[in-house]
């Protein structure tokens, strides 16, 4: 039993330290009144960035330009409150836009 208890403490403390090596950063950028806000957010490698909707319609968030969509991410945020994040391993400059409105464009500048 003492045994028992001990592997349960060890699995323990091995999950939270593995939860904090792995939280990767965060980034958030919201998407109000037609514009990403920012427009243009710098991360570090291996960041994670979140887009919020606030506004009452549906937005996408969509890799590439308007002119040469690349979709290596497409988020479909349909409506206020829904979200969804990419994570960006590799350093490079990653420009999005909205389908459904092509003037709404932004770029993720990963170092
Ligand atoms: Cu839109």
């Amino acid at each position: 039993m003492r045994g028992l208890a001990f592997v349960v403490c060890a699995w323990l403390a091995i999950g939270v330290s593995a939860l904090a090596v792995t939280a990767a950063p965060e980034s958030a950028v919201n998407v109000q009144l037609f514009k990403f806000r920012p427009d243009r957010i710098d991360v570090a490698k291996g960041s994670r960035v979140t887009w919020t909707n606030q506004d009452q319609i549906t937005h996408t968030v969509t890799s590439g330009t308007p002119d040469t969509p690349d979709r290596a991410f497409d988020l479909r945020l349909a409506g206020k409150g829904t979200s969804g994040n990419v994570a960006f391993p590799n350093a490079g400059v990653y420009p999005f836009f909205c389908e459904r409105h092509p003037a709404m464009r932004g770029s993720v500048h990963v170092n």
